[in-house]
C-alpha cells in the first residue's frame, strides 16, 4: 500500500504531458531557430460550438529547455486572412518556417462563402509577429486541401505539401508567398507508398491509409513524410522517399491512437541533439476530440534512420537545462498550471485570469548553494491578493508570501523576503489567494540571491511600458516616467506604486 502511494506520487510529480496547460492546443508544429524551439499551434476553444472543431486563432509558444513553455501570444486569427477566409472559426492546422529573416506561417482556413478550405500564408519579421497576409488570397484552395507542411530543400527550393485522404505538393517561389509549376497530386491509393486502405468514408468511398496532417522534412539525404493514418481514430505513421517527387515507401506506424482524441496531428523535430515527436491528445482536464492538447515524447532514431514505435507517456521529456532564478523570468514560462490563462502579444505577455487556488509550476530551477534572499514579482492588480512561493509541491509550506494591492492599472514590482531560503535545483510553485476572479496579472519574477538583496534591477525591456526602478533600502529612485513610492508593510514586503503625474 505504502509502495503504491509513493509510485503514484512519483508519477504525479513528473507528469507533464500535455505540455501546454493554459489552453487547448492542437496540431503542434515545432520549429527550431537558434537556441529556441518554437511551437506553432492551433487553438481549440474552451467552449465547443455545434459539436465540432471550434478554432478562432493560432498561438505561439517557445522553450529553451523542453519542459518550461513560454506563451508568445496569439499572432494570427481568422481576421489576419479577412479578405478571403471565413471569420471566427476554422483556423485549422498550420506550420511556420523562417527564411532570410522572415517568418512564413502557412495555415488552413475555410474559403469565405464556401464550404471548402484553402491554404493561406502570413509573413512577419519575427516569430511572434506582427503578421500580415501579403497576397490577400489563398495559395491553393479546394476540397481536402488542408494541413500545410513546408520545407526548403538543399538547393533552396521550397515545397508545400497538403491534403486529407488525397495529398498534393507544390513548389513555392523564392518569396514563399506563391506556388509555381502547378499542384501535383501524390497517389495515396498506392499501398506500398502509404500503407493498406482502411475502410470507407461516410459516402462509401474507400479511404486511403493516409488520412491528413502531413509533416515533411529531409534528413541524411532522405525525405520523410509523417502523417495521421488509418482513418479515424488516427494513428501516426510515416513514409520515406529518395526524391521529393517520390516514389514514397510506407515505413509503418510510429504512434498509436491518441488518448481521448480521434485525431493525433503532430510532427518530429531535432533539437539540441535530441529527437522529439510532438502530437496531441485529449488529456488536459475537460479535454476531448475537440479540446486537444499538445504532448511531446523523446525518441532515438534507429541506426538506419528509421523511426521506432514511440509509446505515449504522461511523464513527457527530461529538461535540457535549468532555469536561472536570479535572472528575470517571464511569468508565462510555465511547466504546469491550473486555472490561469496567458495573454499579450509580441510586445510582452503575462499570466492573467488568476483565481484563488490556481497555480503555476516552473520546473528545474537552479537556486544554487547560497540560495535566495528575496523574490521580486511584477504584477498589475485591481484589489488585494497574495502570491505565495512554494517548492517541489504546490501543497508544501509557503516560503514567501507576497502581498499584492491595487496598482491603478500600472505594472509594479513587489519584493518580499524568502524564508526559509531556497537552494538547490527545485521545482518552483506560485500559488495564489484572494477573493473574486481575476485577482491580478503576473508579468515576471526574479529572485535575489542571499547577500545581494540590495541590488537594484531594471526589469527587462521586453515590456514597452516604462519600468520602475527600486531598491530594497526604501530609497525612492527615478523611473523613465515619474517617480515611485516605496512602501514597507508589516510583513517585510516592499510595494512599489508609481506616482500619478
Ligand atoms: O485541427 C483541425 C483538424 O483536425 C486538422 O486540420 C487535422 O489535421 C486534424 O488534427
Amino acid at each position: 500500500m505504502a509502495c503504491g502511494a509513493s509510485w503514484m506520487m512519483a508519477v504525479a510529480v513528473w507528469a507533464q504531458n500535455p505540455i501546454i496547460c493554459d489552453r487547448y492546443t492542437a496540431d503542434p508544429a515545432p520549429y527550431v531557430h537558434g537556441d529556441t524551439l518554437y511551437l506553432f499551434v492551433d487553438h481549440d476553444e474552451d467552449v465547443t460550438e455545434n459539436g465540432y472543431f471550434t478554432m478562432k486563432n493560432w498561438l505561439l509558444y517557445s522553450t529553451v529547455d523542453m519542459v518550461n513553455w513560454t506563451y508568445r501570444g496569439t499572432p494570427l486569427t481568422s481576421a489576419t486572412f479577412s479578405s478571403w477566409a471565413k471569420q471566427d472559426n476554422d483556423c485549422w492546422a498550420c506550420q511556420c518556417i523562417e527564411r532570410n529573416g522572415k517568418w512564413y506561417w502557412y495555415v488552413t482556413a475555410t474559403i469565405k462563402g464556401q464550404a471548402y478550405p484553402g491554404i493561406g500564408v502570413a509573413v512577419a519579421n519575427s516569430p511572434a509577429g506582427p503578421y500580415k497576409d501579403p497576397i490577400k488570397k489563398p495559395l491553393v484552395q479546394g476540397w481536402f486541401k488542408i494541413d500545410p507542411t513546408v520545407m526548403i530543400d538543399d538547393d533552396g527550393q521550397a515545397y508545400l505539401f497538403y491534403g486529407n485522404n488525397m495529398l498534393w505538393y507544390a513548389k513555392l517561389t523564392k518569396t514563399m508567398t506563391a506556388i509555381t509549376g502547378g499542384e501535383k497530386e501524390v497517389t495515396t491509393k498506392d499501398e506500398s507508398a502509404f500503407g493498406p486502405y482502411k475502410g470507407y468514408d461516410d459516402n462509401g468511398n474507400p479511404k486511403t491509409n493516409f488520412e491528413e496532417a502531413s509533416w515533411i522534412y529531409k534528413k541524411n539525404g532522405k525525405y520523410y513524410l509523417e502523417y495521421a493514418a488509418g482513418g479515424v481514430p488516427e494513428h501516426w505513421a510515416y513514409s520515406t522517399a529518395e526524391k521529393i517527387t517520390g516514389p514514397w515507401k510506407y515505413q509503418g506506424k510510429v504512434m498509436g491512437q491518441a488518448d481521448g482524441s480521434f485525431t493525433i496531428h503532430g510532427g518530429s523535430v531535432e533539437y539540441k541533439g535530441h529527437h522529439y515527436m510532438f502530437y496531441h491528445n485529449g488529456k488536459l482536464p475537460g479535454g476531448g476530440g475537440y479540446k486537444r492538447s499538445t504532448c511531446v515524447e523523446e525518441f532515438t532514431p534507429n541506426a538506419d534512420g528509421s523511426i521506432p514505435f514511440i509509446p505515449f507517456t504522461s511523464q513527457g521529456v527530461a529538461p535540457l537545462q535549468t532555469v536561472n532564478p536570479y535572472e528575470r523570468q517571464e511569468a508565462e514560462t510555465i511547466n504546469q498550471c491550473s486555472g490561469v490563462k496567458c495573454e499579450g502579444d509580441y510586445n510582452g505577455c503575462y499570466v492573467t485570469n488568476i483565481s484563488s487556488g490556481d497555480y503555476v509550476k516552473v520546473r528545474n530551477v537552479d537556486f544554487g548553494t547560497t540560495g535566495t534572499g528575496t523574490i521580486k514579482v511584477r504584477v498589475r492588480a485591481t484589489g488585494k491578493a497574495t502570491l505565495q512561493v512554494r517548492i517541489d509541491k504546490k501543497s508544501n509550506p509557503i516560503r514567501a508570501k507576497v502581498p499584492i494591492v491595487a496598482t491603478d492599472g500600472e505594472w509594479v514590482d513587489v519584493e518580499c523576503a524568502v524564508s526559509p531560503n531556497i537552494s538547490g535545483v527545485r521545482d518552483l510553485f506560485f500559488t495564489f489567494s484572494g477573493s473574486g476572479a481575476s485577482l491580478f496579472d503576473f508579468d515576471s519574477w526574479q529572485f535575489v540571491e542571499k547577500g545581494d538583496e540590495t541590488a537594484v534591477t531594471q526589469p527587462s525591456a521586453e515590456r514597452k511600458a516604462p519600468a520602475a526602478v527600486y531598491s530594497l533600502s526604501g530609497v525612492q529612485l527615478a523611473t523613465p516616467q515619474g517617480g515611485i513610492n516605496i512602501v514597507r508593510d508589516g510583513q517585510g514586503a516592499v510595494k512599489k506604486v508609481r506616482k500619478k503625474r
